[in-house]
């Protein structure tokens, strides 16, 4: 008699419980190893749960219901008045003293695939810097030891990562050297993976002994934390603010002291940066209120006509964009992940999901044939006490690398970069040539360790002797 494989019986009964005996079928031609391959895997399903969504978004197909009575949500606007300055002021002091003490860490979500830009690798891998070829988790590198040397803190840096592409970005971060930040001050983890099930709620096999996998959505991120053992670490480096952002984003400042400043004033349990739309129909969620709570509802479920209704004045009604960075109190984020059941709603999204055919044969599906099931961080912020929506300058801070043409591509990221920095070396007294339709006659980048704002590159022209742009220019 072979033996009996570990919990085959227990794993076997709770399939067949759930309506996903299926998965079994290729169980005859199976080796041993295969079998356990596939035991091990069902064994990580949450059939409760799935059961819940199947119902929920394949039986049914209960789309998520919107809020009721959408109103435009309030934010903190970019300061226009004295009284407005040097509230920020007060604000970025708070910040820097936090931030001084130790209490704020960055977290960026680099869990995605990455398959629209077409890009090969973790997105983090990705060069964007226009004259320094950084890639995208240089550039934050940079800016985290800039910051823990204007702080004098030793600030950790938290990566999540995905099945697809944790050992790829580990990879990529050892032959970099964790870009000299200590190797202990840099941490990945894992979020977690969802089955995919097809357009019936069944489960999907990639192979004979491989279920399909993708990941839980950026949201998965609050439960990862705990998971992993990272809100433990945190707790034990004193860090109570985690400053989150996307690694799509090669202007971001992974750690805002304003931003963390005006969070810890309003005690908030989640805060988010804002840009306003460019358009009714720009492809970043719109800030809203419903019952006194703050909600992001996503561009696609944005009911048209509260996208493209206006004020008097011709201003967009919603016109709050979310360019999804946030900090999150580490309490809050203990809370919504202590439950037995996940605090945020899974979302469904019908994709194409390469799988096998009754015989077995890989097949690359032409339409969508399945559907994944991904949590969004921002549907965190109705359960967040006194969040806090902070306006910011796009220009200085957005500017997304998504597409490989058409939008947010890394053409438009590198010549954002290109206008912003040449800005800066402009009202830092440099003089930089420009063409008749304004375009600087030269490429210029600069390092966030040299400078993060124009305050630090005047400090840095003036050591440098710098005061023309005569050719390409690389501050670093
Ligand atoms: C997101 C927001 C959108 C706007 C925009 C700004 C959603 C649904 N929409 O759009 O409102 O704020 O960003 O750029 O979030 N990620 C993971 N794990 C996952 C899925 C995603 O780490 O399972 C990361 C991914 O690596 C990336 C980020 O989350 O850094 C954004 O994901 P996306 O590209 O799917 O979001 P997008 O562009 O639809």
């Amino acid at each position: 008699m072979p033996q009996e494989l570990p919990d085959e019986r227990a794993i076997r009964r709770r399939a067949a419980d759930a309506g996903q005996e299926h998965v079994f079928r290729f169980w005859g031609d199976l080796p041993e190893e295969g079998r356990r391959r596939l035991l091990a895997q069902l064994a990580e399903v949450d059939f409760e749960e799935l059961a819940e969504l199947i119902d929920q978004h394949v039986t049914h197909r209960r789309p998520p219901e919107l809020p009721p009575d959408l109103e435009p949500a309030p934010f903190i606007p970019l300061p226009t008045t004295d009284a407005e300055r040097s509230r920020r002021a007060r604000m970025r002091q708070l910040g820097e003293e936090l931030l001084a003490a130790g209490k704020a860490a960055p977290m960026v979500v680099a869990g995605g695939q990455g398959t629209r830009l077409g890009f090969e690798g973790p997105k983090g891998a990705f060069p964007i810097g226009p004259v320094s070829g950084l890639t995208l988790f240089e550039i934050f590198a940079e800016a985290i030891h800039a910051a823990r040397r204007a702080y004098g803190a030793s600030i950790p840096w938290y990566i999540m990562t995905s099945r697809a592409n944790d050992l790829a970005t580990r990879d990529f971060l050892e032959a970099h050297n964790y870009f000299d930040l200590p190797r202990a001050d840099v941490k990945c983890f894992m979020q977690g993976m969802m089955p995919a099930v097809d357009l019936e709620g069944k489960l999907i096999l990639s192979a004979r002994d491989q279920l399909a996998w993708s990941p839980d959505g950026h949201g998965g991120s609050i439960r990862a934390l705990a998971r992993t053992g990272m809100l433990a670490d945190m707790a034990a480096r004193g860090i109570e603010h985690i400053s989150y952002f996307q690694v799509d984003n090669p202007l971001v400042p992974p750690l805002d002291p304003v931003f963390i400043g005006h969070h810890a004033d309003a005690a908030s349990d989640m805060s988010s940066k804002m840009a306003r739309k460019r358009e009714p129909k720009e492809r970043i969620g719109a800030f809203c209120l419903s019952g006194g709570r703050l909600h992001v509802i996503e561009y696609s479920d944005l009911p048209d006509a509260l996208a493209e209704a206006r004020d008097p004045d011709g201003r967009l009604r919603f016109e709050a964009g979310s360019i999804a960075i946030h900090i999150l109190s580490r309490a809050f984020v203990e809370r919504l992940s202590a439950g037995r059941r996940f605090a945020l709603p899974f979302h469904r999204a019908e994709k194409r999901i390469p799988c096998i055919d009754d015989r077995g044969r890989p097949v690359n599906p032409a339409r969508p044939n399945g559907i994944k099931f991904e949590t969004f961080v921002f549907d965190a912020l109705p359960m967040a006490e006194n969040p806090v929506v902070l306006e910011i300058d796009r220009a200085v801070e957005f500017s997304p690398v998504k597409n490989a043409d058409a939008q947010d591509t890394p053409t438009t990221a590198r010549h954002d970069m290109l206008m912003l920095h040449a800005g800066w070396l402009e009202k830092a007294g440099v003089a930089v040539p420009r063409r008749p339709d304004g375009e600087p006659r030269f490429w210029v980048e600069i390092n966030p360790r040299a400078a993060r704002n124009v305050e630090e590159l005047k400090a840095l022209v003036a050591r440098r002797g710098i005061r023309k742009v005569t050719r390409d220019l690389y501050l670093a």
